[in-house]
């Protein structure tokens, strides 16, 4: 057993490589400067990393200069200098140590263990990172996600705050895995969205997306289906390209150039680095295809891909790159970078690329580089060493050996503005600041990047020049929109993709491309295809229809005969006519007769729940009294002709006209309230499938109508039958038929309202007018046939309203026709007559009508009571027939 301390003291060793400065070139070192505080930096120089055949561990060499890297590694000195210049850190000097990455983890994993030496060149294995004390306190880099990656899994062990100015792939968010990385971009999980809010800023909702088939690719290109699908946008297609390069990736190529070509969207988005769309280009070109392109920032400003021959023939192009911004003098310090004043490499590489051929090249590469991002990158440590080391206007702390993750925390926290904008890492140690969008126009035969727009990350919102969106004319939608008043009638396997149809009837849809139909709320309508409801209009009975006026005028005809019939009655009050036509009891029918017209009035106009409560009560029980008035006239024809003294008796003992009157009456109340009661009639509103409500009244329950009517029905009809008994009375005796012929009008009205009713179409508008007609009709039935002859002998022969007229006329005829009754000789066997032949009896059935009567004071005292009886209660019309 070994023990305990020798174990630990084992396992803490040391690591010493030669100074990196005294490298034989080629060396991946590009520059450094010595400083009080030495920040590290790492740039993709060159683009091909070191042979993938090596057999042997040798120096690392890598090739094809890539000149914008060469820019925003000049960037970091630059802005080192500007920051020793500047009174941020008073008395204190950046120093620098810049690596080339190769574009490739294995220069970047060495640069990396180099920042992590100490001052004797030295990387040590502990067990304890708290107190180590690297020569590097911070690092600055790279370019690429998949080398930042790398890097920051390794500086995560110490802490080393890593600044990262283009890294933007997701994954580095995640602070739990990347706890010392930090970055001067967004995040991608913005760039996707920022994509996707541009897209749908140009109302494209149908495209297709390529990507890499890699980390970057794959999750950018779900992420951003995913991100469109929320707004709406759909995909006709989503491929990837292999990234290895070979048959394969050429094959694929083709054939994702192919199907583009096939393709009914015009809009591609391509999250694929620049190397690969050139690539595809090529294939686009030879099938001489022009769709819109949407870059990701892979490519958006790639001069490989923008220097292509006859970039825009495959149509428009248009990108997102990180939002950029100027730093002073870098332009002219870029250009007046003096060859032997440099301690930079590769400076004679630089001066052979095309960006110090003229100032706007420059001005164009140093764009497309990430200069200003670095710059803000280095603005963003320095402001952190500030608090650090706790300067102020004159003075820092000279406490300069501190562990890289002291840095780490202030770093985090910084917050500094820069050309009015202000700038923190947010918590995912990442700049929200935005992009901006460029677009690529060819100028004097070569492509220019032009911005734009921009996108706001706290804001979601595309922001595109007013200049530059007016010119893009281009649509790509799966189908046409749908205009208001039409809906989308979508497949049920893409959204995006859908016919229009009109919206029915009854229906609306107010906005273009409108998912379903709203229903035009209650009393609204619409017609087929339409984009609003207009109001229904309500049809019912009105005032001023012409059928109404007729009606209305008929009533108040009615009424003002009632009106002269009161007064023609008030007048000869107490005359045998006005006694024979029922005296008071014709004031009684004459009040119900106006109560019956009266309810008329309900029945006209728009329906309300009141009308339609009121309007058949109240008809039905003023009727029923007035229909009670005349079956107690028939009761009493039927007594005057009553002959049998026993019958006589009984019926006289029945006859109570006041108590008839009450009780049948009342029936009808009974009927009316029990109705209203249980299912009382109401408005029903009618909503047909036009533009029309039709008001009108339901009866609640057919069966409460029909009783009602069934009622009057039935005592009419016994007044009929009572009335027709007693038609065969004597010639002068005219009420019988009278009486008949009202009930029969009646009668015959109201079979014919009740077969109209019943097949009538509901609420047709109409049916209440049916049906004062057929009140109306009883009504007027009623006032001629039972006042008008009254009124007619009041009116015309006034002198023979006399009561003595009356007896001498009733005696007269009685003697002249030689008849006259007695009771039935069962009962007054005193009298002795000679029966009649029962063909020849005048009078009712029940009578016996005798001849020649032995006693001719008894016959006298006879006819004294039946002409009283008569005179009581019938009138005369033709006075000379007596
Ligand atoms: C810093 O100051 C030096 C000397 O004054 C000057 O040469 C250099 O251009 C300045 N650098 C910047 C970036 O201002
Ligand atoms: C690590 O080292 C620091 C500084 O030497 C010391 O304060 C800390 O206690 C050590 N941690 C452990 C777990 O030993
Ligand atoms: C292109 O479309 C045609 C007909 O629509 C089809 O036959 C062909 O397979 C398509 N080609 C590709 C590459 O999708
Ligand atoms: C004021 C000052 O110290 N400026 C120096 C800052 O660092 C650069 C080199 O990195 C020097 O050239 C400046 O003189």
């Amino acid at each position: 057993m070994f023990p305990m301390h020798l174990i630990l003291a084992v396992s803490c060793w040391v690591l010493c490589f030669n100074s990196a400065r005294l490298c034989d070139t080629p060396d991946i070192l590009i520059a450094n400067s010595s400083g009080d505080i030495i920040i590290g930096g790492l740039f993709p120089i060159h683009r091909v990393g070191p042979d993938t055949n090596r057999t042997q561990p040798g120096p690392i060499t890598c090739s094809d200069f890539n000149p914008n890297s060469f820019i925003t590694a000049n960037a970091m000195i630059y802005s080192i200098d500007q920051i020793n210049n500047s009174t941020l850190l008073p008395g204190i000097k950046l120093g620098y140590e810049i690596y080339d990455t190769c574009s490739d983890v294995i220069a970047a994993v060495e640069a990396t263990t180099r920042f992590l030496s100490t001052s004797e060149n030295c990387v040590e294995v502990r067990c304890n990172y708290t107190d180590y004390r690297p020569n590097i306190k911070v690092v600055v880099g790279s370019t690429f996600s998949e080398v930042s990656i790398a890097v920051a899994r390794i500086l995560n062990r110490y802490l080393m705050p890593q600044v990262a100015y283009a890294a933007s792939a997701k994954l580095l968010s995640n602070k739990n895995r990347f706890a010392s990385f930090l970055r001067t971009v967004p995040s991608d999980i913005h760039q996707t969205q920022a994509l996707a809010e541009l897209v749908k800023k140009f109302n494209w909702n149908w495209i297709a997306v390529i990507a890499t088939n890699d980390d970057y690719g794959r999750s950018a290109m779900n992420d951003f289906i995913v991100k469109s699908q929320n707004l709406n946008i759909c995909f006709e297609f989503s491929e990837l390209i292999p990234i290895y390069e070979g048959e394969a990736q050429n094959a694929r190529i083709e054939e994702i150039a192919k199907k583009i070509k096939n393709s009914t969207s015009n809009v591609i988005v391509v999250f694929v680095r620049g190397q690969f769309v050139k690539l595809l280009f090529k294939k686009i070109k030879m099938l001489k295809v022009k769709k819109t392109w949407i870059a990701s920032d892979a490519w958006s400003n790639s001069r490989n891909v923008a220097d292509l021959d006859d970039t825009a023939d495959v149509g428009k192009i248009m990108g997102i790159v990180f939002k950029n911004g100027d730093i002073r003098n870098f332009p002219d310090y870029m250009q007046t970078l003096n060859r032997s004043s440099t301690n930079i490499k590769f400076i004679n590489n630089y001066y052979k690329t095309n960006c110090v051929a003229s100032e706007d090249n420059l001005t164009d590469c140093i764009r497309i580089s990430y200069a200003y991002r670095v710059n803000l990158a280095i603005r963003a440590i320095a402001h952190a060493l500030q608090k650090k080391l706790s300067c102020d206007s004159e003075n820092c702390s000279r406490d300069f050996n501190f562990a890289p993750w002291q840095l780490l925390n202030f770093l985090k926290n910084v917050s500094f503005t820069h050309e009015n904008g202000k700038f923190e890492f947010d918590d995912s140690g990442d700049f929200t600041d935005g992009y901006d969008f460029i677009s690529w126009q060819l100028v004097n035969g070569s492509v220019q990047f032009q911005p734009i727009g921009g996108y706001d990350l706290k804001t979601k919102k595309v922001i595109i020049n007013d200049s530059y969106f007016n010119t893009v004319k281009i649509k790509s939608s799966c189908s046409g929109t749908c205009q208001p008043g039409e809906r989308k009638n979508v497949s049920s396997t893409n959204s995006c993709c859908y016919g229009c149809i009109p919206c029915p009837a009854g229906r609306y849809s107010e906005r273009n491309d409108s998912n379903d139909c709203d229903v035009c709320p209650g009393d609204w309508w619409s017609e087929k295809g339409s984009s609003t409801c207009k109001p229904r209009t309500f049809e019912f009975l009105r005032w001023n229809d012409v059928v109404s006026i007729v009606l209305i005028t008929f009533t108040c005809l009615g009424i003002l005969v009632i009106c002269v019939i009161v007064v023609l009655f008030r007048k000869n009050w107490g005359t045998p006519a006005v006694n024979a036509a029922g005296g008071w009891l014709s004031y009684l029918m004459l009040f119900s007769i106006l109560l019956s017209l009266v309810s008329i009035f309900f029945f006209i106009g728009k329906p309300d729940n009141f009308k339609c409560q009121i309007r058949q009560p109240f008809f039905g029980i003023s009727f029923t009294c007035c229909i009670s008035c005349i079956l107690v006239k028939s009761f009493r024809i039927i007594l005057a002709f009553t002959f049998n003294p026993i019958l006589r008796k009984k019926l006289k003992y029945i006859y109570k006209p006041v108590p008839i009157i009450t009780i049948i009456t009342g029936i009808q109340v009974i009927i009316c309230t029990t109705w209203l009661l249980t299912m009382h009639p109401y408005v029903d509103k009618n909503a047909s499938n036009s533009g029309i409500i039709f008001l009108s009244c339901q009866e609640g329950s057919i069966v409460g109508f029909g009783f009602m009517l069934s009622y009057i029905y039935l005592l009419a009809f016994i007044c009929f039958i009572f009335a027709f008994k007693g038609r065969k009375a004597p010639d002068n005796y005219k009420e019988a038929k009278f009486i008949t012929f009202s009930v029969l009008i009646y009668l015959i009205v109201w079979i014919l309202f009740i077969l109209v009713y019943i097949n009538e179409e509901e609420g047709h508008k109409n049916l209440p007018a049916i049906e004062v007609v057929a009140i109306l009709a009883s009504i007027f039935g009623i006032l001629c046939c039972q006042f008008g002859p009254t009124s007619y002998i009041v009116c015309f022969k006034n002198e023979s309203n006399v009561e003595s007229n009356y007896l001498v006329q009733v005696r007269e005829y009685l003697k002249r026709k030689g008849q006259f009754v007695v009771p039935n000789p069962k009962i007054s066997s005193e009298t002795s007559v000679t029966e009649l032949p029962s063909s020849s009896v005048p009078c009712t059935s029940e009578s016996v009508v005798y001849q020649n009567p032995s006693n001719k004071e008894q016959i006298n005292v006879l006819i004294n009571e039946q002409t009283r009886t008569f005179a009581s209660s019938s009138l005369r019309k033709r006075r000379g027939s007596w």
